[in-house]
């Protein structure tokens, strides 16, 4: 780190998910939730702003507008959601037992005491979401084949280009058509060097009819940017499936559908696929690496749901006022609290505004779709390996090069 540069988000998130330091990732997270201090005001005007918008298209707020695009009322919503993550959260207090005892064993039980909240930021992600970072501290059975994709790609000098190939190929291997000659013309997979961009990976529909389909992103050879890939290439193909129908029907059946497309496909990237491209060698089969590859599934998939749900459980009362300006960051910690068991390491006051870190606030971007992604995505999975007529365990069902599932 050269003294007095800045590090933006992406060399942040790496301290997080590398460094082991207690005091270093505590650095990392805090710089990082400072940033969002000075959008407080804008924010609280937003939603004002958005408010009113909503008011005139006859919702009672923007929050009961987001609520209503499931084919049922809001009220309706806001129960099924809460009987959806009923459903999954005995699955969440598990895992979180099982990371902090963990935790506990590698930063001593004075940082992480039996009983109480987990430091939110030991566990290798900005915000907590998602746990495979600190896979190296929580793997169950230590040593047996820990598939490193990120080295592969290294080695293999795959750059943005060829890794977006790479995920191209598995949608076409499934029947659909290759991406148009313009989304490799307009898409920015790289972060320019020239010019500060919006770097947080995003997927757009300019103008479907026309094939103008393009990704925004800032992708660096590693696992998880080319598991990004295969998410915002989920929106291009519905996108460009859906271009032909009339405007209405453009989106998903609901967002969390669109979210779950991207997110289905790299299911099937199982180690068998893996190694078929080439990107692991061999692995032995047993147990333990079944058992190993489950927990880190879990980590991406399991511990994802609470923050799933939360952050619009907070927005929602945002913009029904029962959460006020005054009130922002303390009730944004009751619920990751309530939900996710984490909390701060440093005292909070209202001076932060730390649900602004997460690009999702300011950009204003709903967030419960991707709580119901991560419950369907599974039962899409599912689906599409019965349709391939595949027959063995779920976890290891790949349906790359199936026409049948493509169908
Ligand atoms: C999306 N981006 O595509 C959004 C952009 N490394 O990260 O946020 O919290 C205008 C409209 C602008 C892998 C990784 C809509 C932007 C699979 C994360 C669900 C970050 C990649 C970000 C929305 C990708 C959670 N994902 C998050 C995004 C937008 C997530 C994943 C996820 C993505 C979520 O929907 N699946
Ligand atoms: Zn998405």
């Amino acid at each position: 780190k050269k003294a007095g540069s800045c590090r933006n988000i992406d060399q942040l998130s790496e301290t997080l998910a590398r460094s082991r330091s207690y005091d270093e990732q505590l650095e990392a997270w805090a710089g990082w939730h400072a940033t969002a201090r000075p959008t407080r005001n804008d924010y609280q005007r937003m939603v004002e702003l958005a408010n009113e918008g909503a008011r005139e298209l006859g919702y009672k707020d923007l929050g009961a507008q987001w609520r209503s695009g499931y084919d049922m009322s809001a009220e309706a919503f806001a129960a099924e959601a809460e009987r959806l993550y009923g459903q999954v959260q005995p699955l969440y207090k598990q895992l979180h037992c099982y990371a902090r005892a963990r935790l506990q064993n590698k930063y001593g039980a004075d940082k992480v005491p039996s009983g109480k909240p987990i430091p939110a930021h030991l566990l290798g992600n900005m915000w907590a979401q998602q746990w495979n970072k600190i896979y190296d501290l929580l793997e169950p059975y230590p040593g047996v084949a820990n598939l490193n994709v990120d080295q592969s790609l290294k080695d293999q000098g795959y750059d943005a280009q060829r890794m977006m190939k790479s995920a191209e190929n598995f949608y076409v291997s499934l029947g659909f058509p290759q991406l148009p000659g313009t989304f490799w013309e307009r898409s920015m997979l790289t972060r320019p060097q020239d010019r500060n961009v919006v770097c947080h990976a995003s997927a757009w529909d300019i103008d479907s009819r026309r094939k103008d389909v393009r990704i925004k992103m800032c992708a660096t050879p590693t696992e998880e940017d080319l598991t990004t890939m295969y998410h915002e290439l989920g929106h291009i193909y519905y996108d460009l499936w859906y271009a032909d129908q009339p405007f209405m029907f453009h989106g998903g059946a609901h967002d969390g559908f669109h979210e779950a497309i991207g997110d289905t496909i790299n299911l099937s990237m199982t180690p068998g696929y893996l190694r078929t491209i080439n990107l692991v060698g061999d692995v032995k089969p047993s147990q333990q690496f079944v058992i190993n590859q489950q927990m880190k599934m879990a980590l991406d998939k399991i511990a994802f749901l609470p923050f799933g749900k939360l952050i619009d459980e907070w927005r929602w009362k945002v913009f029904s006022g029962e959460i006020r300006p005054e009130n922002y960051n303390a009730a944004w910690w009751e619920l990751r609290r309530q939900y996710q068991g984490v909390a701060p390491a440093v005292a909070r006051t209202e001076e932060d505004f730390d649900p602004g870190a997460k690009y999702h606030i300011p950009a204003n971007v709903p967030y419960t779709r991707y709580f119901l992604s991560f419950i369907i995505q599974f039962q899409f999975h599912k689906a599409l390996c019965q349709a391939a007529g595949y027959k063995g365990p779920l976890s290891e069902c790949s349906i790359y090069g199936n026409k049948e599932a493509g169908k």
